[in-house]
């Protein structure tokens, strides 16, 4: 168990060494994720891509369709900022860890399921499977009134024009959920099947505020699971978790991933990683 507990607090250490035999035992494990969970990639928080510049607006004016229909330049100006800092970015080792847990139970026919807020890939591009997207993919456009099916990839970054067009002129934008929107009903439900299934409830990196995602969390501890929260601050979800970790997940997924491979596959040093 090399390192395990090192550069953390003493509280985080007391909490780690009670969660690890625990998360080890877990064969259904659900993760949520949020902006904190790529902070280590260098990616803002979503509350932190509003500093500087984007300070002077309403986030409800960035992030809804009253605003892009007010001005869909600006929107796509923010977008198209927030993709040339994405594309510049790689998993860090939070992602990793998640995957490593996700390929070691799938050997063991056991299961770990993420569902993100996050809009960047980066779960995907760490190698985790089914990702769960809840608010969409940056990636991803449609036309403006169409549905989510009708969404499709644009990688062009930085964009040639604001708001990208079809050549037939219809407007796009980009595919995810924004205030007073509804999420896909399909991907809800997906995301809530994986919470109530779950022996295990892992809350990452999000202030657990905005809603219904920030429900999902609450469900699977209603249908059973232990619940787990690492945010290096407080949210509206501590209260109701079993176990507290108050520290950057990139720092925290990995050490609890090393001591459940240790435990479950002590000889599978290829498992995993
Ligand atoms: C670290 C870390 C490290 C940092 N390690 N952690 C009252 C008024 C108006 C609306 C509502 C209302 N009550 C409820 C609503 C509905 C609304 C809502 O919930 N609003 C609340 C804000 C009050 N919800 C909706 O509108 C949803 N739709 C809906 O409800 O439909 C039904 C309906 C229809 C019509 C009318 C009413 C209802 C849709 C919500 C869509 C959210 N979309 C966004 C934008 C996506 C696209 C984009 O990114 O641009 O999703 S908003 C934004 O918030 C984004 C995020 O996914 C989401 C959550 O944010 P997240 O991930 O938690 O990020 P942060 O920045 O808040 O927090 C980061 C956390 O990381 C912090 O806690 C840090 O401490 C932590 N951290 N470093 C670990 N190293």
């Amino acid at each position: 168990m090399a390192g395990q507990g090192s550069g953390l607090s003493a509280a985080s250490r007391s909490t780690l060494a009670d969660l690890i035999p625990v998360a080890a035992r877990a064969r259904s494990v659900f993760v949520f994720t949020g902006a904190g969970v790529s902070a280590e990639s260098g990616i803002p928080t979503f509350r932190e891509a509003q500093t500087g510049l984007w300070s002077r607006y309403d986030p409800v004016m960035l992030a809804s369709l009253d605003g892009f229909r007010a001005d869909p330049a600006n929107v796509w100006k923010w977008y198209d900022e927030r993709r040339q800092t994405m594309q510049r970015c790689s998993p860090n080792a939070g992602h990793v860890a998640l995957t490593a847990w996700q390929h070691l139970l799938r050997k063991q026919g056991a299961d770990l399921h993420v569902a993100t807020q996050n809009i960047d890939d980066l779960h995907s591009l760490a190698g985790t499977h089914d990702v769960v997207e809840l608010h969409g993919n940056i990636w991803e456009v449609r036309p403006l009134g169409t549905e989510f099916a009708d969404a499709f990839r644009l990688m062009d970054c930085p964009l040639s024009e604001y708001p990208p067009r079809l050549a037939d002129g219809s407007t796009l934008r980009p595919n995810v959920v924004w205030f007073g929107e509804m999420l896909n009903e399909d991907v809800l439900q997906q995301a809530f099947r994986h919470a109530k299934h779950a022996d295990l409830a892992l809350s990452i990196g999000t202030s657990s505020l905005v809603y219904p995602a920030a429900a999902l969390p609450f469900v699977a501890r209603e249908h059973g699971a232990t619940l787990v929260e690492i945010n290096p601050e407080r949210t509206e979800l501590t209260a109701a978790a079993d176990y507290v970790l108050q520290e950057p997940s990139a720092v925290v997924l990995p050490m609890l991933f090393d001591a459940i491979r240790e435990i479950i596959s002590p000889s599978g040093a290829a498992d995993g990683k």
